[in-house]
């Protein structure tokens, strides 16, 4: 049984992943720590700190927490120029009718995004309106692979963990949407998502009649 669907936005309704790779990219180039997409894989769905964190692993001299919080300020300067001009034409092929078919279900559905700039996002995909509740990233204490943010959503919405099922690009939110007690479907390549109950290619690809019980 499913009544809600729970989604991740970055890389799952839009390709903001590889904003923030080019984000944190031109940050890392100005500060001369390598940094390839083999480090960004890691990165996705890590909150800005752990993220940052990651790419200084590379690094070769120690940043102190104040410096840290300026480099992690600049790369979200960085993140917030580019999507301030995103339009609704960003949203992936297939959300629209993906969100239309759930909602013709009966289903509920909400948005959990590790991203503290995820309300701008879905203000300037046009969809923001589009969802029973979209968690706030700043009213969390502890990131994906936690689950709280994905029962922090269920809670929201009313519904068991049981009866969810999250959607997401990367292996730090399939970690917590099962940490949850819901089933995950992965967005991406099957071999990076393999511990996902199933894997789509792309949002456009994925048919609720294979998931849902009419
Ligand atoms: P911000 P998601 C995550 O969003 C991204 O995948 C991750 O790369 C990013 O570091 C994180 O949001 C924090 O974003 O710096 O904008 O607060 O995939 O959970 O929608
Ligand atoms: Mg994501």
């Amino acid at each position: 049984r499913c009544d809600a669907l729970i989604f991740d936005l970055d890389g799952v309704l839009t390709d903001t992943a590889e904003t923030h790779y080019r984000a944190w990219r031109r940050l890392a180039d100005e500060i001369g720590v390598p940094f390839a997409r083999a480090d960004n894989e890691r990165m996705k769905g890590v909150d800005r700190m752990a993220s940052l964190d990651i790419l200084l692993q590379r690094a070769s001299r120690d940043y102190p927490p104040a410096e840290r919080l300026a480099l992690a300020a600049r790369k979200n300067e960085y993140y917030v120029q580019d999507i301030g001009g995103i339009t609704p034409d960003r949203l992936f092929d297939g959300v629209h009718a993906l969100l239309a078919d759930a909602r013709r279900r009966g289903l509920k559905l909400a948005v959990a995004s590790a991203s503290r700039n995820a309300a701008l996002l879905l203000r300037n995909l046009g969809i923001a309106d589009k969802f029973d509740h979209v968690v706030d990233a700043a009213h969390l204490s502890r990131a994906k692979p936690d689950p709280e943010i994905f029962l922090a959503a269920a809670h929201a919405l009313g519904v068991s963990p049981a009866v969810c099922i999250g959607i997401e690009d990367s292996l730090a939110g399939i970690a917590a949407i099962h940490a949850a007690g819901m089933s995950a479907i992965g967005v991406g390549d099957a071999g990076v998502l393999s511990p996902a109950d199933a894997v789509v290619p792309d949002i456009a690809h994925l048919r609720l009649s294979d998931f849902v019980i009419p």
